[in-house]
């Protein structure tokens, strides 16, 4: 029998027969697993219409019992037989009840549960997904729906790409005209929107009661048309370079032009005024606030395609802005080109070149770990989400790769960079890019299945990846992601059909 579980656990043993569920089934609290009890209550609830009792007697057969051990790891031990047992930190049990959600079976009417032996933990710390909400803007409740899926496949951080040039999506106290002025759109004439602080408290909220620590994203210097529209200024006038005008030609979109909402998707035109002061004191506003309201450790501050920035304002803006970062309390994440700057120590790089990197990627990369950093891989050739399955797909990109399945499974984080220590490698990270989606429903085609790919390389260990062992289980897993709700892509390289 093929166990449909992705990502697989580090150690899975499978023994004959199932546990069946019944409306007699119990939950069994031991030691305070509050949490993962009602958690589980709710995935039996809607999975499989049943509520079952939840209890601190003294369990018995037929029970499932959660059991809390208080160590703040991510690992989890989950025995299925007369009855189910999960032990586990606060988060080894929330993943421990996604592999439930993966393994749960129904066969004419009936649930079960395949008798099972799983010891489990992550290879990476950091497992991540990015959601674009700059270029399209999504409300709460999709962010809501995203978290949902990524953490039923073990992702533990949510990345927000919450400003470009195209909207400023997170109200600022003390610069309300960020979002009075400059989040009224997205790309291409789709609308636009803002959290509120309260909004991003509820996300962030929600986030962490699956595990998932959310990564603001403040993208500097560049991708800052959208501040001219508040605080005119701040930012240079737009530089256009080659490709801007190209794109702009042969996609019939607008360049961008200063004080105007800008909808195309170019890139590489905006700056904010690095050499000045009142920039600065804007920009230590800002990033305050934003540290104030996230408890998580990471405070990403871009870095991305300063395209018509001279080297050495770049530099010094990298280098002030990170420190700047540091000083309001939270590590700097930021894109790869930053390693050209001297960077704050500590300060994580993310890696967004080809799996075959350019000398000079490779070295920027490197920089982060030289400056006692770690790195994020993010190839845009294997990881990007956003990037279309097929040529012909109708949704995402192709500026990077064209990425099927395989492609998005087959890479090996530690040795991507050369000449980084695997040490130094904090994880990997999927962004979803968002000028070519609107819905929930285009979220989930780029999203399902290439991210349960991702989910792998992230968490299980290297030793155990296999393409025809992931292609099968992939495979099993249509059915229960059909069972939550949730849609994507469904590739003919893999056989859909349950086993
Ligand atoms: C490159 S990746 C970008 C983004 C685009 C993306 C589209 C990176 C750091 N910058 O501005 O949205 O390509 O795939």
């Amino acid at each position: 029998m093929v166990l449909t579980l992705v990502p697989l656990p580090s150690s899975v043993t499978a023994d004959s027969g199932t546990f069946a569920l019944s409306p007699a089934t119990r939950i069994v609290i031991v030691d305070g697993a509050d949490a993962a009890a009602s958690a589980l209550s709710d995935l039996l609830a809607q999975r499989a219409g049943l509520r079952p009792e939840v209890t601190s007697d003294a369990p018995v057969r037929g029970d499932i019992v959660v059991r809390a051990t208080g160590a703040s790891d991510e690992a989890y031990r989950l025995e299925v037989g007369e009855r189910v047992e999960l032990i586990g930190s606060p988060a080894g049990l929330f993943y421990g009840i996604q592999t439930l959600r993966q393994l749960l079976r129904e066969d004419a009417g009936a649930w079960s549960i395949p008798r099972v032996s799983i010891f489990d933990a992550p290879r990476f710390a950091y497992r991540g997904v990015m959601l674009d909400v700059a270029r399209t803007f999504f409300d709460v409740a999709t962010v809501k729906a995203f978290i949902d899926r990524a953490s039923s496949l073990k992702f533990n951080h949510l990345h927000l790409h919450l400003t470009d040039d195209q909207g400023w999506r997170l109200h600022i106290d003390s610069r309300p005209l960020l979002t009075e002025k400059a989040s009224g759109t997205s790309v291409l004439g789709r609308p636009g929107g803002f959290y509120t602080k309260d909004d991003f408290r509820e996300i962030i909220a929600y986030a962490a009661a699956r595990h998932m620590v959310v990564v603001p994203e403040i993208d500097l210097p560049g991708h800052t048309h959208a501040i001219g529209l508040a605080y005119p200024e701040i930012v240079e006038v737009p530089v256009m370079n080659d490709m801007l005008l190209a794109q702009s030609e042969s996609l019939g979109q607008p360049l961008p032009v200063a004080g105007e909402p800008y909808q195309g998707w170019g890139v590489g035109h905006s700056s904010v005024r690095i050499r000045e002061e009142s920039t600065w004191e804007f920009l230590r506003d800002v990033l305050r606030e934003v540290a104030e309201i996230t408890p998580g450790p990471y405070l990403h501050v871009g870095g991305d395609e300063c395209l018509g920035t001279p080297q050495a304002d770049f530099d010094a803006f990298v280098e002030r802005i990170t420190a700047l970062t540091a000083e309001v309390g939270k590590t700097p994440v930021a894109w790869h080109e930053a390693g050209s700057a001297v960077v704050a120590e500590g300060t994580v790089g993310q890696f967004w070149g080809s799996d075959i990197p350019t000398d000079e990627h490779a070295e920027h990369a490197r920089r982060f770990a030289d400056r006692g950093g770690s790195v994020i891989l993010s190839p845009s050739t294997r990881a990007y989400l956003d990037m279309k399955y097929t040529p012909e797909f109708p949704l995402g990109l192709s500026w990077a790769a064209v990425i099927d399945l395989e492609t998005a499974y087959s890479w090996e984080p530690d040795t991507i960079v050369p000449g980084l220590d695997p040490s130094a490698v904090l994880g990997v990270e999927g962004p979803l890019w968002a000028e070519t989606l609107e819905t929930l429903d285009d979220i989930d085609q780029l999203f399902f299945p290439r991210a349960a790919a991702l989910a792998e390389i992230a968490w299980s260990p290297a030793s155990a990846k296999d393409w025809n062992s992931f292609r099968e289980r992939v495979g099993a897993l249509g059915e229960v992601w059909d069972g939550e709700g949730w849609g994507g892509h469904r590739p003919a390289e893999i056989d859909w059909s349950t086993p």
